[in-house]
């Protein structure tokens, strides 16, 4: 069985060289069963990420993947390449994972076994008991639970933490979702493809995970990525509304 941790960057330098040994030693914890590999998909960050990876890769060699993308296209789009990436090479299951160490190398093997128990997303939650975030400010905190709070009751889907970028999706899922009709970009995509896997009937549960602030650089969360998520669900609402009728037309 092979994994593909995908980890997109943007100025992440100082995180990623500690991040990408981290990761790849997960597949000492779960071998002989498993194989795990790491994609970086970085957006020509100006710190230099891109030549940290490759500097990694010269000890890793073929575990590690990079792609170079000319300019800052963000993160939907980055994770949308990674899982053709994915698909393309044979892997069985992908992880989103963020570069920061706000989603600790650890529970992969966790959040893995979730998985192999026959789901086909394992969503690493910070909501799924309460709540388990460290060290972020309580306006961020309250932002991220509310929106969780609005997304769950537009789109009909019982996932605590439709926002999260740290999960586990099965190949099946990636084959199942229109990948090519993804419109999202910041934490809007997490939801829409939360939201569009539960609407394809795949199976999704959620683990628990303590979610700590980012140990170094800077945030790229902004104003454009929260109005995104705000319409974003909205889109998804009048979606569902319509699969509603359109069963109920067909008399299912
Ligand atoms: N390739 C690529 N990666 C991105 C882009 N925007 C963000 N990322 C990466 O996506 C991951 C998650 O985004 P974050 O930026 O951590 O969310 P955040 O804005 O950092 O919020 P904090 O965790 O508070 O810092 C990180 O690894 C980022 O480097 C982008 O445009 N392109
Ligand atoms: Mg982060």
């Amino acid at each position: 069985m092979r994994v593909l941790v995908i980890i997109p960057t943007y100025n992440e330098a100082e995180n990623i060289k500690d991040l990408i040994p981290e990761v790849l030693k997960q597949g000492d914890v779960i071998s002989p069963y498993a194989q795990i590999d790491v994609l970086v998909v970085d957006d020509n960050s100006p710190d230099g990420t891109a030549e940290v990876v490759k500097e990694l890769k010269k000890e890793f060699g073929e575990r590690l993947h990079l792609i170079e993308r000319p300019g800052k296209f963000g993160l939907g789009t980055a994770y949308v390449e990674g899982f053709k990436f994915a698909l393309k090479k044979g892997y069985d299951f992908v992880f989103e994972m963020d570069a920061d160490f706000s989603h600790d190398p650890k529970e992969i093997p966790n959040i893995l076994k979730g998985a192999l128990d026959s789901y086909d997303i394992v969503i690493g939650s910070r909501y799924s008991h309460g709540v388990s975030v460290l060290n972020w400010p309580m306006r961020r905190v309250l932002l991220s639970y509310f929106a969780n709070a609005y997304a769950r009751t537009l789109t009909g889907v019982p996932v605590k933490d439709l926002t999260s970028g740290f999960k586990c999706i099965s190949r099946k899922a990636l084959e199942k979702i229109d990948l090519d009709k993804i419109k999202s970009n910041g934490y809007a995509f997490q939801i829409e493809l939360t939201v569009k896997a539960y609407y394809n009937d795949l199976r999704i549960t959620e683990h628990p995970i303590i979610f700590v602030e980012r140990r170094s650089g800077i945030s790229k969360m902004n104003k454009k990525i929260v109005l995104e998520a705000f319409f974003m669900v909205i889109r998804l609402a009048f979606l569902r509304i319509l699969k509603f009728f359109r069963r109920e037309k067909n008399g299912s």
